[in-house]
């Protein structure tokens, strides 16, 4: 197994719109960020990966960029940027930038020359037809739309504000490629790339049999020659780490965009489990874990992530985030960080942040949740129950500010906050957490300490153990002669976990457990979670 910075590294992610506002408007900015790098360096992450920051009309926060080369105001100034760049390496850290090269906003003035004129020397830039096919997009009914200028349609993967680039052509794919080395240049230290293996399109685009599919818009023929030219045209002539969110992939897929002698990326987000599993399955999540290790293993490198800026909140959606919040919340940090593959911190999973419930659709943000509530509300279907379908999954569950404090909007911002602070914040938010030594923030760090020190949670072998449980999820790490045995109980309910006698006999000692006492045996009490060191 060959063995890197990266493979080691815990990532941050940092959601800067919600992270910490410094100037009142109501929004997160990059100065906020400098401010609060203490605190993150405090937890003992190693990278942290910035959401868009570019030039942006901001219709699906930030993924919509008009200015590839600025940052856009609500955020701060390139200086600002370049602060943070410094403060970040100042600090031993890393930092790595979303790339969002599949569509660029309506706004960018590439399409606005495209769309200008059928001979326009940029219409080539994007994709336009005369006729739409029958695919759907994520954001919308189509992925076609109709253009009055020039009497076409063009095609866009997310909302009709957010066009596709047309990667067939060369000098869009040189574009792309400039932009990347003008921040690479600057001295950042990767990229996490936006549905990346979108770049390619079904040739001619033949309608869909079944168009609620949307697996057509990935993985096409060409995608693998796109990304090996990034690799070899800039990826290759810099020190840097490169994450590709890809959708629709089985870990064979998944090994062509990262396995290591692809000249592609180093590591993926797959989303087996954040896409198709609206709630806790244990026997689905054991069976992704198994498909994935024995896919990837000794061959690409993985990721590990429960949540992000577009999945709900990890206690809400698989733990228990009432009675057992602090406890699930544990469990499950257990579970990111002894798994194989890079653990991704998502900004408040540190403090146990839960998802929300607000009252109405005027007070979510989410580009795609308001505009399903409209297609729904649109076929006849009763808004209360739309409204409802939509809490568990909506984007904005996770997108609430930090809870720095208990003080108004918890410390996020004197201003105005752009979307409503969860109203639970004087009970959850960093200042408690970090008055508390018992508390979840500290849970993390002493995890993250135990795999700088421990390589076994890196490069471990895994191997599960009591597979059919329904509760328990049990599996051991092995790696150079150090075994590690991780045990969890995926449930609100106290169970017996009856460990093979070839396991317990080799039990030396307790390394983490979010529960104080064991003098119960293996009666694991509510999601509690054990880590053992067995030799
Ligand atoms: O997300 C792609 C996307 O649509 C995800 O929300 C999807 O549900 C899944 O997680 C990947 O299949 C990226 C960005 O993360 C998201 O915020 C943007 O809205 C989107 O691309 C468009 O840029």
């Amino acid at each position: 197994m060959k063995k890197t910075w990266w493979k080691e590294a815990v990532v941050y992610q940092v959601y800067w719109r919600s992270f910490y506002d410094t100037d009142g408007d109501g929004y997160g900015d990059l100065e906020g960020v400098i401010q609060k790098l203490d605190y993150i360096k405090e937890l003992g992450v190693d990278v942290i990966w910035l959401n868009p920051i570019y030039g942006s009309p901001d219709v699906d926060n930030g993924y919509d960029i008009s200015d590839y080369r600025s940052v856009m105001a609500k955020a701060g100034t390139m200086d600002t940027f370049d602060r943070l760049l410094k403060e970040v390496h100042a600090r031993g850290m890393k930092l790595i930038m979303d790339l969002v090269v599949n569509h660029t906003s309506d706004q960018h003035p590439w399409f606005i020359e495209s769309r200008s004129s059928k001979d326009n020397p940029k219409r080539d830039y994007y994709i336009w037809r005369k006729e739409p096919n029958n695919w759907r997009s994520y954001f919308t009914p189509s992925t076609w739309e109709y253009d009055e200028t020039t009497g076409e349609y063009y095609f866009h993967s997310f909302a009709t504000q957010q066009p596709d680039l047309n990667w067939e052509n060369p000098k869009v794919r040189e574009e792309v490629y400039d932009m990347m080395r003008f921040w690479l240049d600057k001295g950042i230290d990767g990229f996490r790339m936006d549905v990346i293996n979108l770049l390619a399109k079904q040739a001619g685009f033949p309608d869909a049999e079944n168009p609620e599919d949307i697996s057509y818009l990935g993985n096409n023929p060409g995608i693998h020659e796109y990304l090996g030219e990034m690799h070899d045209k800039v990826l290759k002539h810099y020190d840097v780490f490169t994450v590709g969110e890809i959708p629709f992939v089985t870990p064979e897929d998944g090994l062509l965009y990262v396995g290591e002698d692809r000249g592609e990326l180093n590591t993926l987000f797959h989303f087996e489990v954040c896409d198709y599993m609206a709630y806790w399955d244990m026997a689905k999540f054991k069976d992704i874990q198994k498909r994935w290790y024995e896919g990837m293993w000794g061959k690409g490198w993985n990721s590990q992530f429960l949540n992000n800026h577009d999945h709900t909140r990890l206690v809400t959606r698989f733990g228990n985030d009432k009675e057992y919040r602090v406890q699930s919340a544990k469990l499950f940090a257990t579970m990111l960080h002894t798994l194989p593959g890079m653990p991704y911190i998502y900004q408040g999973e540190e403090i146990g942040m839960t998802g929300v419930r607000f009252d109405s659709i005027d007070d979510y943000n989410d580009i795609a949740m308001k505009n399903k509530y409209k297609e729904e509300v649109e076929k006849g279907r009763d808004p209360k129950e739309v409204f409802e379908s939509l809490l568990h999954l909506s984007r904005d569950n996770s997108r609430t500010p930090v809870q720095w404090d208990d003080s108004d909007n918890a410390g996020f911002t004197s201003g105005t906050p752009w979307i409503k602070v969860n109203p639970n914040y004087k009970q959850i938010n960093v200042a408690d957490a970090l008055a508390d030594p018992d508390s979840v923030f500290y849970y993390y760090k002493k995890l993250i300490q135990l795999r700088k020190k421990h390589q076994v949670m890196v490069y471990g072998s895994y191997e599960p153990i009591l597979e059919d449980h329904p509760q328990i999820y049990a599996y051991i790490r092995e790696f150079e002669g150090e075994k590690w045995l991780v045990v969890l109980n995926v449930s609100d309910q106290s169970v017996t976990c009856e460990l093979p006698e070839s396991v317990s006999s080799e039990i030396k000692e307790l390394i983490i457990a979010n529960y104080a006492d064991q003098s119960n045996g293996f009666n694991l009490n509510p999601y509690e979670a054990r880590v053992y060191r067995l030799k």
